[in-house]
Order: C-alpha cells, then sequence, then structure tokens
C-alpha cells in the first residue's frame, strides 16, 4: 500500500469500507497468484466492491489518480490475466463480493447475475426454476460469471450450446472512465448499430469491468446417456463425432477427447479414478447425448452409432455408464487430467484449435516434430474435439530437470503454434491470452487484426489502466 497517495486511499475506504479492503500482505496473498501457481504478482491493494456503484466510483477514483487496476474474479484463468505485474503499483479489483442473481426470468428464457456469481450457482440457480444454464468446465466450482465473459469460456458443451459469447444477451459494464454501461437487455434481436457487448467479452479485463450480465436459459435436460469410449486412434475419434452426431444430432451434448497419457496421469494422481477397461488403449473419448424428454432412447441410440463404428473398426471398446455414480466417476477422469498435470512438473499448456478434419494431422506431425527435437518429453493431449479445441500440453521427460525442461518453452510453443498455423488453426481456443500468449500473439496474429484491436483498446482506455501488460 506504500506505494499509493494517502488520500487515494482514504477515498476508496469511503467508498468500499474496511470490509472491502485488502491492505495486509498476508490477506492479499490469495489475490497475488492464479490457480496452480504459474504466475505471481504484487499488489499496492486489493479492492473487493459490494456493488457497481461502488466499482464505478473505485475505477473513477484509479482513473483520476492514474493507478492501473487489476480485475479479477475466481483467478482460476490459465493465462495469468487476473494477476497483477511485479511492480506492486497496480491495485486488483475483485468482483468476488458481487455474486447476487438479480432476476430468472423463465418467460423470456433469461437470467441476470452479477460478475462475481460463481459459474455453479448460476447453474444451481438455473436447475431450481427447471433449466439449465449450460456453460460447464473443470473450474466451475470456483470461476466466476464475470471471468467467464471476458476469457470468452468455452467449456465440454460448447459443441451444442456455443460458448460465453453465444451464450449472452446483455452485459453491465464499467467503462476505465468510470461511467456505467447499462446494456442489461435480455433482447434476441437488437440490430441497431454495433454489438458493443462482443467488444468485452473475451477482453480479459483490458477494456472495462463487467459487473452484470443477461445470459440465456434452456430447457433442463430429462434423459442423459454417457458411454467411455476406446479408439484405436486420433483420426477413428474424428469419424466416430461424425457418425454420432449424424444419428443424434443437437442431442450430442458432450464429446471429450483423451490420449492415454491423459488417462495414465489421472489415474496415477487423481483418487477415486479407475479405468473401466481391462486393456489399454492409445485413445479414449467421453460421449454424452441428452434430451429434454424423459426417457427418450439415448442408450439406444449410441449403441446403435458405437455398433456401426465397432463393425467399421472406429471403435475397440466402449461402455455406457449404467449410474449416476458411474457417470460421476468418468467426467472425474476427465475433468481430472488438469489437475493431473500439476503432479508431473511443469506443464506448458497450449489450448489450440484447428479444423476438426486437422485434428489427426496436426497430432501426428507435432507428435513427431516435438519428439524430435526434444527426446522425451511427454505429450498430454486430450479436449472438446467437436470445437477442434486440443489442450496439446506438454510435460517434462521422466526424470529430468524442471529449469532445463522450462527452458526450452519458447522452442516447444513454437512448434506447437507453427503446425497450428499451418492447419489455419489459433493459438488460443478458449482460456484467452492473458500474459502468457502476448508475445505469441503479436507473432502469429495478423498485423492488421493487432492494430484494429489496439485502435479500440485506445479509444476506450486512453491511458492504458486496464489491466496492463495483458492481451496485447
Ligand atoms: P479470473 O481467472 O479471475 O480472470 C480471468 C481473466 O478475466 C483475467 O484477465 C481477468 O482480469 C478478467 N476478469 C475477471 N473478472 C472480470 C470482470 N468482471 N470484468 C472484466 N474482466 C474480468 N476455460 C475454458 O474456457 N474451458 C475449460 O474447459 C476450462 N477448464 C478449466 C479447468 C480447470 C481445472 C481450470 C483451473 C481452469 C479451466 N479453464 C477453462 C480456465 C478458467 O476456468 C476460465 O478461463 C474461466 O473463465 C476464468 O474465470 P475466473 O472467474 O477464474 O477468472
Ligand atoms: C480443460 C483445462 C486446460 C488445461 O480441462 O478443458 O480447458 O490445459 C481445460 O489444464
Ligand atoms: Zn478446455
Amino acid at each position: 500500500m506504500s506505494a499509493l497517495p494517502d488520500d487515494f486511499i482514504r477515498e476508496i475506504e469511503a467508498v468500499v469500507g474496511a470490509v472491502g479492503m485488502v491492505c495486509d500482505a498476508e490477506r492479499m496473498q490469495s489475490y497475488l497468484s492464479d490457480w496452480r501457481n504459474a504466475y505471481r504478482g504484487e499488489a499496492a491493494l486489493v479492492v473487493r466492491p459490494a456493488s457497481t456503484e461502488e466499482v464505478a466510483a473505485v475505477v473513477r477514483l484509479c482513473n483520476q489518480y492514474e493507478i492501473a487496476l487489476v480485475p479479477q474474479g475466481g483467478n482460476t484463468g490459465l493465462c495469468g490475466g487476473s494477476i497483477p505485474d511485479a511492480s506492486g503499483t497496480q491495485v486488483v479489483l475483485s468482483l468476488t463480493r458481487m455474486t447476487g442473481i438479480r432476476e430468472v426470468d423463465t418467460e423470456n428464457e433469461t437470467i441476470t447475475v452479477e460478475a462475481g456469481a460463481i459459474l455453479q450457482t448460476v447453474q444451481e440457480a438455473a436447475a431450481e426454476v427447471g433449466r439449465l444454464f449450460p456453460l460447464s468446465l473443470g473450474a466451475e466450482g470456483s470461476c466466476t460469471v464475470g471471468g467467464n465473459l471476458a476469457t470468452n469460456a468455452g467449456g465440454t458443451a460448447v459443441l451444442r450450446y456455443g460458448n460465453m459469447r453465444d451464450l449472452t444477451l446483455g452485459l453491465e459494464v464499467v467503462l476505465p472512465d468510470g461511467q456505467i454501461w447499462n446494456g442489461l437487455r435480455g433482447l434476441r434481436k437488437d440490430n441497431t448499430g454495433y454489438d458493443l457487448k462482443h467488444l468485452f467479452i473475451g477482453s480479459e479485463g483490458t477494456l472495462g469491468i463487467i459487473t452484470a450480465a443477461v445470459l440465456k436459459l434452456y430447457p433442463a435436460v430429462r434423459s442423459v446417456t454417457t458411454a467411455w469410449v476406446a479408439l484405436p486412434s486420433a483420426h477413428a475419434a474424428v469419424q466416430l463425432i461424425g457418425i454420432i452426431r449424424g444419428l443424434c444430432g443437437d442431442r450430442l451434448t458432450g464429446f471429450e477427447l483423451m490420449s492415454r497419457l491423459s488417462v495414465d496421469f489421472v489415474l496415477r494422481h487423481v483418487g477415486a479414478c479407475s479405468d473401466p477397461f481391462t486393456e489399454t488403449h492409445p485413445w479414449y473419448v467421453l460421449i454424452e447425448l441428452s434430451d429434454t424428454q424423459p426417457d427418450a432412447p439415448l442408450n439406444e441410440l449410441l449403441e446403435q452409432g458405437l455398433g456401426g463404428a465397432l463393425e467399421r473398426g472406429l471403435v475397440t471398446d466402449a461402455v455406457l455408464a449404467s449410474s449416476e455414480a458411474q457417470v460421476a466417476a468418468l467426467w472425474a477422469m476427465r475433468e481430472g487430467i488438469s489437475e493431473a498435470q500439476n503432479h508431473e512438473g511443469p506443464s506448458l499448456k497450449h489450448d489450440i484449435s484447428v479444423p476438426v478434419s486437422c485434428i489427426p494431422a496436426f497430432i501426428q506431425t507435432t507428435d513427431q516434430r516435438l519428439l524430435d527435437q526434444f527426446a522425451g518429453v511427454r505429450i498430454v493431449a486430450y479436449g472438446h474435439v467437436g470445437d477442434g479445441n486440443l489442450h496439446y500440453n506438454v510435460s517434462k521427460p521422466v526424470g529430468s530437470d524442471d529449469t532445463a525442461f522450462k527452458a526450452q518453452q519458447d522452442a516447444i510453443m513454437h512448434v506447437i503454434y507453427e503446425a497450428t498455423t499451418r492447419f489455419q488453426g489459433s493459438i488460443s481456443a478458449e482460456h484467452g491470452l492473458g500474459q502468457a500468449k502476448r508475445a505469441a500473439a503479436k507473432h502469429y496474429k495478423d498485423p492488421l487484426e493487432l492494430a484494429l484491436m489496439r485502435a479500440i483498446k485506445t479509444t476506450l482506455d486512453p491511458k492504458g489502466l486496464m489491466n496492463p501488460g495483458k492481451v496485447l
């Protein structure tokens, strides 16, 4: 706090009260590093406003005193976007006191929530009124809606419902000058000029602070079937999703690919997980079908699709979950990969997307190049096949030195991102850029796109106080 002017601190306290300020170093710690301790920073102060008006007043003061702000939700981001820099001069603005569910409107199928609401709480609020809010990801117990919006989060149901951008109808945003933009409309159609909410969705706190949102609700699903399927190759997985989608259409709500090594990591480090098969296989997919009809014939449909695939040699084994507990165990296997990687040394994360049809060739050629150049590295490949989104993470060779492995991070990254570019893909499918991929974006993104992004940034945040050092 020493870096801040006394009258600034007094004025902040007059806005948020002592309850809304975290000053001592001890209590500040959890705001200064991310979920996996990959990024650490220092803050002059952590402020926890309780309302949009308080956020606006804090932003106005930071603007007036020219103090940089780092918006923060659940701190589960994987690109260091919510962590302050090392200067100790920035203020972290945590939305975690703004957890209100402002309105649930079942006639217009919308739910209006505040930015600090935990994703799981929003899912539960929808379920209470017989609706579904479909965003679903491994961090849903601690990530916030504001963070989901700021990173345009994806997760496992994108292939059926889309990502956060697709699920949002309106936003309330505090702009870098402290003005409150109230765009909290729940209209499905509003064609009156530029669609401004889409500027802020995915902006990772660099264009303003999202304080509330109007989100879409969907009919609750009343029947679900889940299968764990073994395959001989990633190519078989791409062929299989075509078969299942052709047969089941929009009932296909999850199709998650996992390599054997991903599964091995989970079996090794995540308790209460077990392999449904006795044999090991190179690849697995977790398939979920769901329907709003109770007792929809989902098992029969899935057995029909898998049966045909088995005859064609695309599937080598399959099991349909026969209980809620087994469904949960299969998803725990999938969602446990992120955590399991942390127990195998540094995990060099690459959240890439390529056209779905290119996934097999991307994996085959990139695996080869990496293993040729970095003998012994372990490639943890898994992710959301339906979106062409692979989490293509690299763990160190067994027994090697963490520091020596991390020294190869850029070289490994360029092999992966050059392959991504060759396949017309993106270097960040769902996690955003944060601080982790800022340099890579400068290298791999189209210069005109970067210039347009900078023009928008300069227009909205001319003093550059909103989350500096992130994205651009
Ligand atoms: P934070 O980490 O607090 O912040 C993320 C970014 O948003 C930062 O740049 C921050 O400045 C900004 N920000 C936060 N709140 C606001 C606000 N109110 N206004 C403006 N800017 C704001 N992500 C996926 O997309 N798909 C997945 O499948 C997925 N799986 C994950 C699994 C695990 C186990 C973990 C740990 C993470 C996973 N993530 C996934 C990443 C992460 O959960 C998402 O990026 C999530 O949306 C971040 O939300 P958060 O509240 O934790 O945001
Ligand atoms: C997921 C988490 C990313 C990672 O589990 O779908 O988005 O690489 C990821 O840990
Ligand atoms: Zn993911």
